[in-house]
């Protein structure tokens, strides 16, 4: 029997009740099979059996007083996955949804992701259960406060170094990086997406959205093909979502849908992206909200955005908000690209129509890479004590982005699957996390 099948049906036996955690092993090791099982030695060394296996789960109790004065308890985890290359690298998710299914899930496409933009972090992820939606300000500080009272023991600049997700941004990580640094006594790049007062680096907090929109953009050029003139659909209306839209209309494209949970807004004018920001940047409040600056919008309870007809699709808002169903029609109206700025957003079934169809697909771990890659040139730029400006790091994020496209591009050509980047992307960025795997031994 195949080595990747077995250690694949082993993995998923040995981990019940994790179905996200299922999924994205499947989609990984299964286009990994024919590039593993052909090389012995991963086999010899067990790369399979320890990269399925978190390096260490964490997993704690956050008690905190909400404004009633009611003790209030939620789950933390912090999953570090793998530190072959680097200190554990990647998010925390504040959401209600938030299991250790869901934070395996993240933790291990981290990994690939990682390797991929070329700099040396490793794979971690963690978050809560916490709802940060109509919590007061003084109630989301205690909460983070409590969260980091327990994570501060378990992370470090050079340890593990996490960063913002779903419900954690500037706010969050200004919370938790002064509870930080109120317990230690140090200051260090323990956290990235951190505020530019206090060693945040520029460009962090937009860098998600516009490296997907560098990255779908060289996928495009090399296609014959650009956003000028195009019609895109955005999914979300968060942070990722805002700054692709945002690049996508510098690029000449119009974006002319986004969403939140509740539903979708549709302008066939062109989103208004100052309006966006203000809601729900400036006012927490609810996309809905969006016709009282756009009277000629329409707004639709309980819709997702994927049966508005669009040339591009940016799915930026969670995982398996994208089904197969709804990848017929995107491509029933005419879209011929899909690039991934949330993580797993396509379902399995929706990943196998686009790849039938042959039209351009960027997978998250390659499209949204830009925005763990800036945290790390955010790791460097505190290491160096020094601060580079807006215009440099976007350069950087965009060399990235296009170092990306064509390390994925050519692993997808030899592996004999052009245009293929998901083979293109797991093969790329496996290899050389199991190599490092490799020259340091049983670790
Ligand atoms: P935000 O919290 O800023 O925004 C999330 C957006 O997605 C909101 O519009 C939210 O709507 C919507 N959303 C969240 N959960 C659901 C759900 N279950 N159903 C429908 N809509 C939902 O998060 P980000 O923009 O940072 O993250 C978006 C995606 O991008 C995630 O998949 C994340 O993992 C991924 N990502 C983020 C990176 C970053 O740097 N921030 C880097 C790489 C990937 P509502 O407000 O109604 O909940
Ligand atoms: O999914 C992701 O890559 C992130 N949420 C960003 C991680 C990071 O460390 O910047």
């Amino acid at each position: 029997m195949s080595y990747t099948k077995k250690i694949l049906e082993q993995a998923i036996a040995k981990n019940p009740h994790e179905p996200e955690f299922h999924q994205v092993m499947t989609e990984i090791l299964s286009t990994l099979q024919p590039f593993v099982d052909s090389r012995p030695e991963y086999e010899k060394a067990g790369i399979l059996e320890r990269l399925t296996e978190p390096e260490r789960v964490i997993m704690f109790r956050i008690p905190w007083v909400d404004d009633a004065g009611k003790m209030q308890v939620n789950k933390g985890y912090r999953v570090q996955f793998n530190s072959a290359i680097g200190p554990y690298k990647g998010g925390l998710r504040f959401h209600p949804s938030v299991c250790l299914s869901i934070v395996k899930f993240l933790g291990f496409e981290q990994i690939f992701k990682n390797s991929l933009t070329g700099q040396p972090i490793g794979g971690g992820k963690g978050g809560s259960d916490f709802d940060p939606k109509g919590k007061s300000e003084r109630e989301v500080m205690a909460f983070c406060q409590s969260f980091m009272t327990e994570l501060f023991r378990h992370i470090g600049a050079n340890t593990d170094v996490p960063a913002g997700d779903i419900g954690v941004g500037g706010r969050e990580i200004g919370f938790m990086y002064g509870q930080y640094r109120r317990l230690t006594n140090n200051i260090e790049g323990v956290l990235t997406g951190k505020g530019l007062a206090y060693g945040g680096s520029f460009v962090r907090a937009e860098a998600t959205g516009y490296g997907l929109v560098y990255l779908v953009d060289e996928m495009l050029r090399h296609n014959g093909e650009s956003f000028e003139g195009k019609t895109v659909i955005v999914s979300g209306s968060g942070n990722v979502a805002i700054s692709a839209t945002e690049k996508v209309q510098q690029l000449g494209g119009n974006v002319v849908a986004m969403s939140d949970s509740n539903g979708r807004i549709y302008d066939a004018d062109g989103i208004d992206l100052d309006a966006v920001k203000e809601i729900k940047e400036v006012n927490r409040g609810r996309i809905s909200d969006y016709k009282n600056y756009r009277p000629n919008a329409e707004y639709t309870e309980g819709k997702n955005v994927w049966d508005i007809k669009c040339d591009i699709a940016l799915p930026c808002a969670t995982q398996n908000e994208l089904s197969g169903e709804d990848a017929k029609t995107l491509i029933r109206n005419g879209c011929f690209a899909v690039g991934e700025g949330a993580n797993m957003p396509a379902t399995l079934e929706a990943v196998e129509v686009f790849l039938k169809s042959k039209m351009m697909f960027a997978p998250g771990k390659a499209a949204n890479a830009g925005g763990v890659a800036t945290s790390s040139l955010e790791m460097s730029q505190n290491f160096m004590r020094t601060s580079w400006t807006f215009e440099k790091v976007d350069r950087k994020l965009k060399g990235i982005m296009a170092d990306i496209y064509n390390n994925i591009a050519t692993a997808a050509k030899e592996a004999d699957c052009e245009g293929n980047f998901i083979v293109g992307a797991n093969i790329a960025g496996f290899k050389k996390v199991a190599d490092a795997m490799l020259q340091q031994g049983t670790v």
